[in-house]
C-alpha cells in the first residue's frame, strides 16, 4: 500500500512537471467547421482539451539564430502545428472538417495603415509599429521542402501554398509545418533583425478561413512586446475598430461624430452602415444623437473617463461648463464640428447649439464632478449676456 502510494505520488509530480514544462510546447491550431464556416481555435495536447475557438491570432517563438555560412543567418520554429479533432471529440456547436479532404493554405497580404504587405516586421521598440518587411524572408515548408515551400517577402502577393495534410475518415488532423526566417548580413542581427515577425494564412478545406494571423519574436525581445503586438493585431486586423470609431484610430472622438456632417438622409446603402447605429438603414439626426450620448469619448484629465457626454460639452471633459460656452461663443454663426460647439451635425454653430447647450449647461456624466461647475440658474445669466455679446458681434460683421 506504502509503495503503491509513494510511486502514484512520484508518478503524479511527474506528469504534472511533464505538463507544466510541456504546455507552451505543443498547443496547436485547431480548426472546426461552424455554421458551415471554417473556425480556428486552439487545442492543448498536454490538457487533452479544446482551450479555445474563435482565435484568429496565434503566437511562437522561433530558435535561432542559425549560422549557415556565406553571411545567411535562419531561424526555425514548427509551432503552432494544425490540428483538427476526429467527429467524436469535436465540441458542442462545432463540427468535425469532412474525411479524407486536403486542408490547403495560401499565405495572403493585409493591411496596416493602408499599406499591403504579405510580411511584416516590428522591432519591438516603442510603440507597437509593424511595416512590411524588407530584407527577410518567412517560408512555409513541409518535407520535402523542394516540393512543399511558400516564401513570403514582403511584397503585397498572395504566396499559394500547398496541402498541409488530408484528413483521416472521421476528419482527424494532426501537422507541424516548418517556419524558417532566412536573411544575409554580416552578423545575426544584420541578417535578420531582432523583434517580431508577422503574416497570415488563409486555410481552406472548402471553406476558406479568414485570415488568421502569426506573430512570431526571433532574437532579442519580451513577453511584454510580444503581447502588445497580439493586442495590436486583435484590435486592428480582428475585431476591427470600435463601435463609432469612424476613422479607426482607436479612440472615438470628435473627429468620428463630425463625420455624420452633411450625411444626414443619406439611405443605407449607399451609406456606410457603420454611421447607421440604429439599424434603420437611414444615416439621421438619431444616429448622431446616439453617438454622442453613448459613444463619443470622454476625459476630464483627472483619471474619469469614458464614453457618452453631453450635448455642448465641446471639449469632452464629461461635463458642460462655461468653457465650452465660451468656446460656442467664440465659434457663434460660423462653420465648425463638435470641438466648436456644433451639436447637432449641422456643421455651424447657432441658436439649436447653444439651445442645446443650455439644456446640459451645469451637468455632468462624471461620477464626482469638479466642484467648479456652476449652478444652473447661473446660466440664464451667463447665456443672455453672451447672446448678447454675439449678436452685437453679427451685427458688426
Ligand atoms: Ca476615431
Ligand atoms: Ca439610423
Ligand atoms: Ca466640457
Ligand atoms: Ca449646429
Amino acid at each position: 500500500m506504502r509503495m503503491s502510494l509513494i510511486k502514484s505520488l512520484t508518478m503524479l509530480c511527474a506528469v504534472v512537471a511533464a505538463t507544466t514544462t510541456a504546455r507552451a510546447e505543443h498547443i496547436d491550431l485547431l480548426m472546426l467547421l461552424k455554421d458551415g464556416e471554417l473556425v480556428t481555435g486552439t487545442f492543448d495536447f498536454d490538457l487533452d482539451a479544446v482551450t479555445s475557438t474563435g482565435q484568429r491570432v496565434y503566437d511562437g517563438e522561433f530558435g535561432g539564430p542559425f549560422n549557415l555560412g556565406g553571411g545567411v543567418y535562419q531561424y526555425t520554429t514548427d509551432v503552432p502545428g494544425f490540428n483538427a479533432l476526429s467527429s467524436a471529440n469535436v465540441p458542442a456547436g462545432f463540427s468535425a472538417l469532412p474525411g479524407n479532404s486536403d486542408v490547403t493554405f495560401d499565405i495572403v497580404p493585409f493591411d496596416i495603415d493602408g499599406t499591403s504587405a504579405n510580411l511584416w516586421y516590428w522591432d519591438g521598440v516603442g510603440a507597437v509599429d509593424f511595416a512590411p518587411a524588407a530584407s527577410v524572408t518567412w517560408a512555409v515548408s513541409k518535407v520535402p521542402s523542394f516540393a512543399f515551400k511558400a516564401t513570403a517577402a514582403g511584397s503585397n502577393a498572395t504566396v499559394p501554398g500547398f496541402t498541409i495534410d488530408t484528413t483521416s475518415p472521421d476528419g482527424f488532423l494532426h501537422k507541424h509545418l516548418d517556419f524558417t526566417l532566412e536573411g544575409t548580413g554580416a552578423t545575426a542581427e544584420d541578417a535578420i533583425p531582432s523583434g517580431f515577425y508577422a503574416l497570415a494564412m488563409e486555410f481552406s478545406v472548402n471553406p476558406t478561413s479568414d485570415p488568421i494571423y502569426f506573430i512570431h519574436g526571433a532574437g532579442t525581445h519580451t513577453e511584454p512586446q510580444h503581447e502588445a503586438a497580439i493586442e495590436y493585431f486583435e484590435t486592428n486586423l480582428v475585431s476591427g475598430p470600435a463601435p463609432g470609431d469612424f476613422d479607426a484610430d482607436g479612440d472615438v472622438d470628435d473627429v468620428d461624430i463630425d463625420q455624420y456632417i452633411g450625411l444626414f438622409g443619406t439611405a443605407v446603402p449607399p451609406g456606410d452602415e457603420k454611421f447607421d447605429l440604429d439599424g434603420n438603414n437611414l444615416i439621421e439626426l438619431a444616429d448622431y444623437n446616439q453617438h454622442a450620448q453613448t459613444l463619443l469619448g470622454y476625459d476630464n484629465g483627472g483619471g474619469q473617463s469614458g464614453q457618452g457626454t453631453l450635448f455642448g460639452d465641446s471639449n469632452r471633459d464629461g461635463s458642460v461648463t462655461l468653457v465650452d460656452l465660451n468656446t460656442l461663443g467664440m465659434n457663434f454663426g460660423q462653420a465648425g464640428g463638435w470641438s466648436q460647439g456644433d451639436s447637432n451635425g449641422s456643421g455651424d454653430i447657432t441658436l439649436v447649439d447653444l439651445n442645446a447647450l443650455g439644456m446640459s449647461f451645469g451637468q455632468s456624466v462624471l461620477a464626482s464632478p469638479s466642484p467648479s461647475v456652476p449652478e444652473p440658474n447661473a446660466l440664464a445669466l451667463v447665456a443672455g449676456g453672451a447672446l448678447a455679446l454675439w449678436r452685437r458681434r453679427e451685427r458688426r460683421n
